[in-house]
C-alpha cells in the first residue's frame, strides 16, 4: 500500500481543501466573529463573502490554477481574504514574511516565477511598494487596493482538489537559498484539525496571532487555521511588546496565544514587574516553541501568568510535537512535545544514519503523514535533505525518550536560530562574500541570554584592507537582506583556524570557528 493510500485509509487525509474548511466554519457559524484587527470584526459570512469575490478579482486579472502568487502581509484581516480567495482558485500562495526585503522578495519572485505579489503599504516604517522592483515580472497588488478588485464570483472555475498543492512555504533553511516546501491541502489540514484538537479549541476559543501569521506555528499548529476551523476568533496584534499584548488580552478575552521563548520571557518579566497586574484571567494556555525554551523561563510560565504551558517543537517542512495540556509538569517543563500523529514515523541516528539507543541523543529523521517528501524544485538538494526511503533530515539533535517525548539538544544544521528566528548561514556569507573587503567568511551562532542565539560573521579581509560591523551591517540592508540575517557581530581574524591537512571546507570551518566561540 502507498504512503497516500494508508494516510487516507487511516482517516488523515479526507479530501478537504482550503475553501471546504472556510465553506464548513461559514455553514456553522457564519454570524460569529472570525478575525478581530483593530477596531475591524470580521464575521465568517463576510469573511466567506470577501474571499469568493476577491477570487473573482483575481480570476480576472489571469490568476488561475497552479500560479504562484508571493503573499507578504503583515497580522491583517486582509491577509484571510488574500489567502482564502488564492486557495479558491487553486494558485498557490508564496508564504513571505513582512520582515523579507528586496533580496529575498526578488528571489521568491523569480524562483518561483510568481505571476503577482500582494504586499502592504508602509509597515514598521518601510514601505513595502518599494519592492515592485525587486518583484521583477510579478505584478504587484498592494493591500488597500484589493476592494477595487472584488468581482462577481458567480463563473469561477473550479478550484483545486484535496491531493493537490496548496502553497509554498519557506524552509529555515541552511543552503546558500532558501528552498520552498510544497504542502497539500491533504496533508497540511490534517495536521490543523488534529493540531486544533489537541489543543482544545471550541468556538469559545480566542487566539492571539502574535507572531506573523505567515510563520508556520501561527498558522497552523494550531494557530488561525485551527482557529477558523474550530470556529472561535482570530485577534490580530500588529506588534509583540507587552505594551500591546496584555491589554489586548484582558480585553478581548483571549484564551490562547503563541510566542518564541524570548517574547515568554519579555511577558513574564513585564508582568512579575507590575504594581498593578493585567487581567490574564481569561488565558489558559501559552504556546512556545520555535526555539528551544529553558527551563528556568519555563517554570514561570503558570506561576506569573497563570495559564498552562504548552511546548511546541515544529518545522515547516512538516513534524509538529506538542506537550498534551492534561501532562504533568515533568513532561511539559523539560520536553518539547510528542508528534500529532500516530504515523508520525522518529528516527534517531547517529552519523551513519545508524539508529542509536532509544534516550541517547542523535539525528533526528522523520517521516509521516504530514511530512514533506522533497522540496519543491529541488532535486539536487532532495537526495541529501531526505533519505532514500523518505525521511527527512531535520538537521535537530534530540533525545526520543522512552515515553515517546523528544527533548531538543542541539543542532547539526548550519543555521543559527536567532529566538525563533532562522538563519542560513551560507546564504548570509554568500552575501558578505561579494563585499570587495571581504577575502573570506564564515558566519556561525553565538549564544545569547535573551535571544538563545545571535549571528556573529567571521571575516578575514582581503589583504590590507579593513572592516567594521556597521559597515558590513549597512552593506548588507543595502543588498535588501532582512533585518533579523544581518550578523550582530563581526570578528576580524587574520586567518581561518585550519585543523586538518589541505583544504577545509565553510562547513567544518563554522563547527571550528562555533566551538572556539564557546569555548
Ligand atoms: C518552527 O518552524 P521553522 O520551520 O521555522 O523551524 C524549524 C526548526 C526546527 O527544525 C528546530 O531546529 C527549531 O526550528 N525549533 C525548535 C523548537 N521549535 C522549532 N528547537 C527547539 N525547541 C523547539 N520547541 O519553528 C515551528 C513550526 C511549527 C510549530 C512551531 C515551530
Amino acid at each position: 500500500m502507498s504512503f497516500e493510500d494508508l494516510y487516507r485509509a487511516r482517516g488523515y487525509w479526507i479530501g478537504q481543501t482550503f475553501d471546504d474548511l472556510l465553506q464548513a466554519a461559514f455553514d456553522k457559524h457564519g454570524s460569529r466573529v472570525a478575525i478581530v484587527d483593530g477596531d475591524r470584526e470580521v464575521t465568517y459570512a463576510e469573511l466567506r463573502d470577501r474571499a469568493l469575490r476577491l477570487a473573482a478579482g483575481f480570476h480576472g486579472l489571469g490568476i488561475g490554477k497552479g500560479d504562484r502568487v508571493v503573499v507578504q502581509l503583515p497580522n491583517t484581516a486582509s491577509y484571510f481574504e488574500v489567502i482564502f480567495a488564492l486557495f479558491r482558485l487553486g494558485a498557490l500562495p508564496v508564504f513571505a514574511l513582512p520582515a523579507h526585503r528586496a533580496a529575498e522578495i526578488g528571489y521568491f519572485c523569480s524562483h518561483t516565477s510568481a505571476v503577482a505579489f500582494v504586499t502592504t503599504g508602509v509597515h514598521e516604517g518601510f514601505d513595502h511598494r518599494s519592492l515592485a522592483a525587486a518583484a521583477g515580472t510579478a505584478r504587484m497588488i498592494v493591500d488597500e487596493d484589493l476592494a477595487s478588485l472584488y468581482a462577481d464570483p458567480a463563473g469561477l472555475p473550479d478550484g483545486p482538489s484535496a491531493d493537490e498543492l496548496a502553497f509554498l512555504q519557506l524552509s529555515g533553511g541552511s543552503t546558500g537559498l532558501p528552498k520552498l516546501i510544497p504542502r497539500t491541502h491533504d496533508d497540511y489540514l490534517y495536521s490543523v484539525r488534529e493540531s486544533a484538537d489537541i489543543c482544545r479549541l471550541t468556538p469559545d476559543s480566542v487566539y492571539l496571532a502574535v507572531l506573523p501569521v505567515a510563520h508556520n506555528f501561527t498558522m497552523s499548529s494550531p494557530g488561525v487555521l485551527g482557529v477558523l476551523h474550530a470556529g472561535g476568533r482570530i485577534v490580530l496584534a500588529r506588534r509583540p511588546d507587552p505594551a500591546t499584548v496584555l491589554p489586548l488580552i484582558a480585553v478581548e478575552r483571549v484564551t490562547i496565544t503563541a510566542v518564541v521563548p524570548p517574547l515568554a520571557q519579555l511577558w513574564i518579566d513585564a508582568v512579575a514587574a507590575m504594581d498593578e497586574k493585567p487581567d490574564l484571567s481569561s488565558l489558559q494556555v501559552l504556546q512556545v516553541g520555535g526555539a528551544k525554551l529553558g527551563s528556568t523561563v519555563a517554570a514561570r510560565v503558570e506561576p506569573v501568568l497563570g495559564c498552562r504551558l504548552q511546548q511546541v517543537f515544529g518545522m515547516a517542512e512538516g513534524l509538529v510535537n506538542y506537550t498534551r495540556l492534561d501532562d504533568p509538569d515533568e513532561i511539559v517543563l523539560t520536553t518539547q512535545g510528542r508528534p500529532i500523529s500516530p504515523d508520525d514515523e522518529i528516527l534517531v541516528v547517529d552519523d551513519a544514519d545508524e539508529p542509536v539507543e532509544r534516550g541517547e541523543v542523535g539525528h533526528l529523521l522523520t517521516r509521516g503523514p504530514y511530512t514533506i517528501k522533497g522540496y519543491w524544485n529541488a532535486e539536487e538538494h532532495n537526495r541529501t535533505a531526505f533519505t532514500a526511503d523518505g525521511f527527512y533530515r531535520t538537521g535537530d539533535l534530540v533525545r526520543h525518550r522512552a515515553d515517546g517525548y523528544l527533548v531538543v539538544e542541539g543542532r547539526a544544521k548550519d543555521q543559527i536560530n536567532r529566538g525563533g528566528e532562522k538563519i542560513a548561514a551560507e546564504e548570509v556569507e554568500n552575501h558578505l562574500l561579494t563585499h570587495p573587503a571581504v577575502h573570506d567568511v564564515a558566519v556561525v551562532a553565538i549564544p545569547d541570554a535573551y535571544l538563545g542565539e545571535r549571528t556573529c560573521a567571521f571575516v578575514v579581509p582581503r589583504p590590507g584592507l579593513s572592516l567594521t560591523l556597521p559597515e558590513i551591517r549597512s552593506y548588507l540592508r543595502e543588498r535588501g537582506l532582512a533585518a533579523y540575517k544581518i550578523p550582530d557581530r563581526l570578528n576580524v581574524v587574520g586567518a581561518f583556524p585550519v585543523t586538518g591537512v589541505g583544504k577545509i571546507s565553510r562547513r567544518e570551518l563554522r563547527a571550528a570557528l562555533r566551538s572556539l566561540k564557546e569555548g
